[in-house]
């Protein structure tokens, strides 16, 4: 049998007269406040008892026995050595082209004269030390390495840790064909962390690693939920919790490509949302059907058949590709795929995606390997506020305020005039001392 995905029928007026779509779309039932009731004890004794406790949690979530949380030179040396030349020429290519990225969207300082002598430049600093986060848990997402790896080296990251799930079936290691990507990739320090404790090993240092600055990464839960608490004490990349695509499709896309391109999402993890919006009735009547015959051959046919079962997929219907993009931009996919005539003038109508993928040659899949695009990208609706990884994540923007006596006395009066408006004569006096006054 086939899932049983859900219709929601939005045609003909069903959404009512001013509809707010935001409530009417799938969307999973991921409560990441109630996750933060669950890790904020164990954050809480990473930060008191370090390395002592990670280890306690290692034994028990994922079941192994650690004597070391960093993973050995060797072992990244060995696991790059055995490579399968065909995976190492498909991360070679994944960097190279995400490099290529990642270096024409490295912005340059900005120098704005905004008066004689008065000068504001703002300076681009990197981060100095940054911990990334690769999950492990259902699949080994060695492309992870790459996508939070490269964008911080481009950006010019002088520390770089990464963590990744130990794995009672690699010795209590992440998975070999991660550590090969962090080996290909010259990253040296390398933990065998996973879950809330490794945000927190991040966040306040623990054992061998000292904390970092900035964490970044995709991953459960948990995970998401250790990073919402502990931001403030360390800083996060947007929250990118279970995956989502959102296909928009009309009459002329292939109802096969769409279901497999489904199917690909849902694969991930059984809370993953795959949405189909369509003006077509013919399409979802033929992606349904396309959905029972690939479901049933599939690999990972339970937790595909979960996640598009769930309340958080589903097929909308609506009136036209107008009523579409509305639908599109209220759900603010993970992933917005656009496959409808005109793709790539629709495309550029969609406000609220971390990445959108235009017309019938760019699949959700190309994104996560190897189109040069990101593939860390905000979930939940966070792609209203937020971005995807990319070089920016990984640096500050710091402005120098350079002004000579001239340029200070011309605007003085307007400095000393704002700071008595604000009561705050203090202010006023720091200017006016500098002129005898
Ligand atoms: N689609 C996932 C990323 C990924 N896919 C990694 C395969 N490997 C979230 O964007
Ligand atoms: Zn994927």
């Amino acid at each position: 049998m086939g899932p049983m995905i859900r219709r929601i029928d939005l045609r003909d007026g069903a959404a009512g007269a001013d509809p707010d779509y935001r409530t009417l779309v799938p969307r999973a039932d991921f409560d990441v406040e109630a996750a933060v009731h669950v890790v904020r004890p164990i954050c809480d004794d990473v930060r008191d008892r370090g390395v002592e406790a990670i280890r306690e949690y290692t034994a028990r979530f994922d079941g192994v026995e650690q004597t070391e949380v960093a993973v050995p030179r060797e072992a990244l040396r060995d696991a790059l050595a055995a490579l399968d030349p065909q995976v190492r020429a498909g991360l070679e290519e994944s960097i190279r082209r995400l490099r290529l990225t990642c270096e024409a969207e490295l912005e340059s300082d900005v120098v704005t004269e905004v008066a004689a002598g008065a000068r504001i430049t703002q300076r681009l600093v990197p981060v100095d030390r940054v911990g990334l986060y690769v999950p492990g848990g259902l699949a080994p997402l060695v492309s992870s390495v790459v996508m939070n790896v490269v964008p911080a080296q481009v950006a010019g990251v002088s520390s770089i840790a990464l963590t990744s799930t130990p794995q009672k079936a690699f010795g209590g290691l992440p998975h070999p064909t991660i550590l090969a990507a962090c080996e290909l990739l010259g990253v040296e320090e390398v933990y065998a962390v996973g879950g809330a404790q490794a945000i927190a090993m991040f966040a306040y240092g623990a054992g061998p690693c000292r904390r970092v600055d900035l964490v970044t990464g995709p991953g459960n839960i948990y995970t998401v939920s250790a990073k919402r608490l502990l931001k403030g004490v360390v800083g996060i990349d947007s929250e990118a919790g279970p995956t989502e695509i959102a296909v928009l499709a009309d009459d002329t896309a292939e109802a096969g490509h769409v279901a497999a391109d489904l199917v690909s999402q849902a694969e991930h993890d059984p809370m993953a949302a795959s949405v189909l919006v369509t003006d077509s009735l013919r399409l979802a009547d033929e992606v349904e059907a396309e959905l029972d015959k690939q479901v049933a051959a599939t690999r990972h046919v339970d937790r595909v058949r979960t996640a598009l079962d769930g309340v958080q997929s589903g097929i909308v219907l609506v009136d036209d590709v107008e009523q579409g993009l509305a639908v599109i931009n209220a759900y603010a996919a993970e992933h917005t795929e656009i496959q409808t005539a005109e793709a790539a003038s629709v495309a550029r109508r969609v406000r609220n995606a971390g990445a959108v993928f235009v017309g019938p040659w760019a699949p959700v899949s190309l994104g996560d390997y190897c189109a040069g695009s990101n593939h860390v990208l905000p979930t939940a609706g966070c792609a209203c506020h937020s971005s995807g990884l990319s070089v920016r994540s990984f640096v500050r923007a710091v402005h120098l305020v350079e002004y000579t006596r001239e340029a200070l006395a011309e605007v003085a009066g307007h400095v000393t005039t704002l700071a008595h408006a604000e009561d705050l004569p203090g202010h006023a006096a720091a200017v006016d001392v500098r002129f005898d006054r």
